[in-house]
């Protein structure tokens, strides 16, 4: 839904009550305090004279600049408050900042405010005024409310800190604040009051729309940066979104989307667990493409959502969906019983809200030890002493993150565990599984590391870290067809000076070059002068010497790594088409690139996590008419797919090769729930590679030519195909998509996941897969298993970013050794292999 559509009138005035820049001292001139060159004289006596008299001006106008001028520099200084009132209570008219009850509590509000700050000398001299913002129930429930306000002072620039201790000094608790005596004026009895600084940022004078919204969370609703999803958003504004929900619940924030600008400094989202932008009730700031969690919930009945930006690269923005939930929902805590369980901190996997306190008390079987395992530990308000959000097991406080898989364990069959959050800084929280162990065999059957994690016996010396403190690999005998690392790990002699750092400390890929020092090593294997690299000539025969210099070399004679611009001639640089820069000629290397990029972004998978809407917009879901999801495809265009052979042969009654029987979806998210931006198209023909064999699954391609155009559009768009010489080297990141299984013979997925793979070198990949796997194919996976494709991505894309942030297609997965099985990566097909069929066959 439009924001304008929702009553929220967005226009860009200024709201006089919202004037709150911050005036900063005028940037002395440095070109003023500049020396003048003196002028030559031929006596030394003129040049002393001079220099004196300068001297003499210099120090002069200093004093006349600090006693003078500076003495009257002044500065404006904004506080956001908030001031609890003890004998008050809330109705719904202090909603209304119109209605006369809002205006009477606000006159008495400032009034307390002024003779709180008469207390002071400091603050009672550069007070200028108040506004209150808003109201709020109080902790207390009751008669108690919270009122919000902004003050502000006109100070002098050198007391500027003595302002700031001031208003510290004013802090609830703090004895300062209960010495002054707090006296009721009018009836207005005031609990506390807490005050910090504006951050800078809301007060740069650049903003020039600042406006605030209030909305009732009862029944379910939406809010949304304005112009979302249709444009991006203004520059230059600072919206708040004050939420409350009913007494006695939470207010719960989802977001669906956010993308904004990577630099915090620029563009924000910040949430509050208070309707004003108090730092102590500070929850979270959010900017860029986050991938954590994005499900906030308050403490009390209040939470404050601000979106600031600044003048350039606006990018979408966000949209969230607020409920309330009743306070009394998701109690935490309590006694487990048994020998083995598990627990996690409240409303995982959303963030857990500020102010909670939660303690369970496990009791296991008598003459039991136990331990616990932390499968997930990120907590917020991190300190060394773990003042802020903590766990605190039998007394111990953790803090912070932790790596995964953390083990604390107690001697005894008892175990008290503690979490709390404190007012600010909130994060996802921890989940734990607990299980009781005899004490003279804590790990039955397998092996006991370091950090008391039980692995199974097998992954003892096989060159991986499973304990997560490498334990498991320590003290290891190599075996013959292993090469010992200088961390004391195994590893197979093969992955010897493969392109990747397999060890953990390089010493695989240490005197790995044929080429003496002093010399550079050729794609091609010869070895040249190093000082003839990048001289404009090519010296290796490949022009390997020339892949990676500032200029590119226009080349007599082509080479398997040079790339051929369309009027036939070769350049010398590694893989430059679409990075930006014209290299060829004709241009050719920059045309047909309107490809491999992310909606607005200008500037299952096994084993991976849920992708974001509009992540993957060439990812398409081939369905089978009566079947649903098959397989996955890529989009090349607005008419052509491509896929995989294997998915569209023949099966017994399956006419899979009949392009009838299917239907591809195209900016597809969640299966089964289509959204606007989703498109759907018959087939009209497909085009399966003639030489594709199912035995050895060599030329596992295949195209699909859909019935009519789509419009590309946020969720749809084409992936970059790499020209044939396109390298993508072993240890590059690649990124598999898709809605296959997301464990091996398991359910598919359905929302689109995604996982992080690496390039695998195909020596390596040729020995680990008994030498199945051809010159057509590229592996790519993680060797330590656990994440892969599986059945149902296959015909999906292997994606991987090239210089210019362009997504290129490396691959389209084929097959595997099983799924995310250790050593066994997934193949797939060499797109760069098929170019020239593409272009022959569909014009692509
Ligand atoms: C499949 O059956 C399949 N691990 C696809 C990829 C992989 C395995 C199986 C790779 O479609």
């Amino acid at each position: 839904m439009d924001l304008l559509d929702t009553g929220e009138k967005f226009s860009p005035r200024q709201d006089p009550d919202w004037d709150t820049a911050l005036q900063f001292l005028p940037a002395s001139d440095s070109r003023q305090l500049e020396k003048k060159p003196g002028r030559r004289k031929k006596v030394w006596v003129g040049v002393a004279l001079v220099a004196a008299a300068a001297a003499v001006a210099l120090l002069s106008g200093l004093l006349v600049w600090h006693f003078h001028l500076r003495r009257d520099v002044r500065v404006k200084k904004v506080f956001i408050g908030a001031m609890g009132i003890n004998n008050q209570r809330y109705e719904a008219a202090y909603e209304d900042p119109s209605s006369p009850k809002f205006s009477h509590l606000a006159a008495l509000v400032k009034k307390q405010l002024k003779l709180i700050y008469s207390k002071n000398s400091v603050l009672a001299k550069s007070y200028k005024g108040a506004s209150v913002q808003a109201f709020s129930e109080g902790d207390g429930g009751g008669d108690t409310m919270v009122a919000y306000y902004q003050s502000e002072f006109d100070v002098h620039v050198l007391q500027q800190a003595s302002l700031d201790e001031a208003i510290e000094s004013m802090d609830a608790g703090s004895p300062a604040g209960r010495s002054m005596g707090l006296r009721p004026v009018d009836a207005l009895n005031v609990r506390n009051v807490v005050s910090r600084a504006m951050d800078p940022r809301m007060a740069r004078k650049s903003l020039y729309v600042k406006k605030s919204f209030n909305r009732h969370v009862k029944e379910p609703g939406i809010v949304q940066s304005p112009g979302f999803p249709d444009s991006s958003y203004p520059p230059n504004v600072y919206l708040q979104w004050r939420l409350r929900a009913d007494p006695g619940h939470r207010v719960r924030l989802d977001f669906h989307t956010l993308i904004l600008e990577d630099d915090c400094q620029q563009d924000f989202i910040q949430i509050y667990d208070s309707l004003a932008p108090i730092e102590h009730r500070f929850m979270t700031e959010q900017c860029g493409y986050p991938h954590d969690s994005l499900s906030f919930l308050s403490s009390g009945n209040v939470m404050l959502l601000t979106l600031i930006t600044s003048e350039e690269k606006n990018f979408p923005g966000f949209r969230a969906n607020y409920s309330q939930i009743p306070q009394t929902q998701q109690e935490c805590g309590g006694t487990l019983r048994g020998d083995r369980g598990s627990f996690s901190s409240p409303f995982f996997p959303s963030n857990y809200p500020p102010k909670t306190k939660c303690v369970w008390n496990i009791e296991a079987s008598k003459e039991k030890f136990l331990k616990v395992q932390f499968n997930k530990f990120s907590l917020g308000n991190y300190s060394s002493e773990c003042r802020g959000d903590y766990v605190e097991v039998n007394g111990k406080r953790m803090c912070g993150s932790k790596p995964k898989s953390t083990v604390v364990t107690s001697r005894s069959n008892t175990m008290t565990i503690t979490f709390n959050s404190d007012s600010s800084h909130v994060d996802q929280g921890f989940t734990a599984e607990y299980e009781a162990y005899v004490p003279t065999n804590p790990c039955p059957g397998r092996f006991q590391c370091s950090n008391n994690l039980c692995i199974n016996k097998t992954l003892q010396c096989d060159g991986w870290n499973d304990c997560g403190d490498a334990s498991d690999e320590d003290n290891c005998k190599c075996e013959e067809s292993q090469m010992k690392c200088k961390n004391g790990r195994c590893k197979p002699k093969f992955w010897e000076c493969d392109g990747f750092d397999d060890c953990g400390d390089k010493t695989d890929e240490e005197n790995c070059v044929k080429c003496k020092a002093g010399e550079f090593s050729c794609r091609n294997n010869r070895c040249i002068p190093e000082k003839l690299m990048c001289n404009g000539k090519d010296d290796c025969s490949d022009a390997s010497d020339e892949s990676a210099c500032e200029r590119s070399l226009v080349l007599p004679k082509c080479s398997e790594f040079t790339f051929r611009c369309r009027d036939g001639s070769c350049i010398s640089k590694l893989n430059p088409e679409c990075d930006g820069e014209e290299d060829c000629k004709d241009g050719s290397d920059e045309k047909d690139c309107h490809c491999g990029t992310r909606p607005y972004r200008s500037s299952r998978i096994v084993g991976g996590q849920t992708s974001r809407e509009g992540e993957w917009p060439w990812q398409v879901s081939l369905h089978v008419r009566g079947s649903g999801h098959v397989c996955g495809a890529s989009v090349l265009s607005n008419r052509w797919l491509l896929t995989a052979a294997h998915c569209v042969q023949d099966n017994g009654p399956n006419k899979y090769s009949h392009a009838d029987q299917w239907e591809a979806l195209l900016g597809l998210h969640v299966q089964s729930q289509t959204s606007e931006w989703t498109v759907r198209r018959n087939v009209r023909r497909i085009i399966a590679h003639t030489d594709y064999n199912s035995f050895t699954y060599n030329n596992d391609i295949a195209l699909m030519e859909l019935d009519s155009n789509v419009t590309l559009n946020q969720n749809i768009w084409p992936i970059c195909l790499p020209s044939a010489t396109y390298d993508f080297p072993a240890g590059k990141e690649a990124w598999i998509t898709g809605w296959g299984a997301t464990i091996e013979g398991g359910l598919r997925a359905t929302i689109l996941q995604k996982a992080e793979v690496r390039i695998i070198n195909s020596t390596v990949c040729k020995r680990l897969m008994e030498d199945e796997v051809t010159n057509m194919m590229l592996c790519a996976g993680v060797l330590k298993g656990g994440v892969d494709a599986c059945q149902g991505d296959s015909g999906g894309p292997l994606s991987v970013t090239g210089p210019s942030g362009r997504v290129f297609l490396a691959g389209v997965v084929s097959w595997g050794d099983g799924c995310a099985r250790r050593n066994k990566p997934g193949v797939y097909t060499r797109v760069t292999k098929y170019r020239q069929w593409i272009k022959e066959n569909s014009g692509v």
